[in-house]
């Protein structure tokens, strides 16, 4: 099963918004397998960020990010990676798809409520950026993985 990492952003927190889109995550079937509140140090965000580095919109990037705690989580599922992107949308809110969760709760790219890996490299490099592997509980089947073991399927 593929990992992703996924971080509810301070706007997010803020508003009240956690539990409505974890709920997203495990409806479609994905499983929660690290999560923690934490307040996300410049030194944090400047590795997390750093592709962004020398962007006008870079500063602003980090002053958001820290600038009130986030939800950190390690989201498991079949190809978790590019569903929990779909699920969250484009970076703009505006060019979301209907029904994503940036559609749904926002209007602004900067404030756009979640961040999610965008491929397998980034997942694997941002996981190891907020978790230590001891951190991580995927020793646990959620529902949907009973009943495709029950019908033969992994
Ligand atoms: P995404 O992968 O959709 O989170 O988007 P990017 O990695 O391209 O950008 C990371 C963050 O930078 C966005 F979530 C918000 C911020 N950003 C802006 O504020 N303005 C932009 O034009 C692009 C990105």
């Amino acid at each position: 099963m593929e990992k992703t990492f996924v971080a509810i952003k301070p706007d997010g927190v803020k508003r009240g918004l956690i539990g409505k889109i974890i709920q997203r995550f495990e409806d479609k079937s994905y499983k929660i397998v690290a999560l923690k509140m934490m307040n996300v140090t410049p030194e944090i965000a400047a590795k997390h960020y750093e592709e962004h580095y020398g962007k006008p919109f870079y500063d602003k990037l980090i002053k958001f990010i820290t600038m009130g705690p986030i939800i950190a989580m390690v989201v498991e599922g079949k190809n978790a990676i590019k569903g929990v992107r779909h699920l969250v949308g484009k970076t703009n809110p505006d060019e979301a798809d209907d029904g994503s969760i940036r559609a749904n709760f926002s209007s602004y790219s900067t404030t756009n409520l979640v961040h999610a890996s965008d491929s397998p490299e980034s997942a694997e490099r941002e996981l190891n950026l907020y978790f230590s592997n001891k951190e991580i509980c995927d020793n646990y089947k959620n529902m949907f993985e009973i009943v495709l073991n029950e019908l033969g399927e992994e």
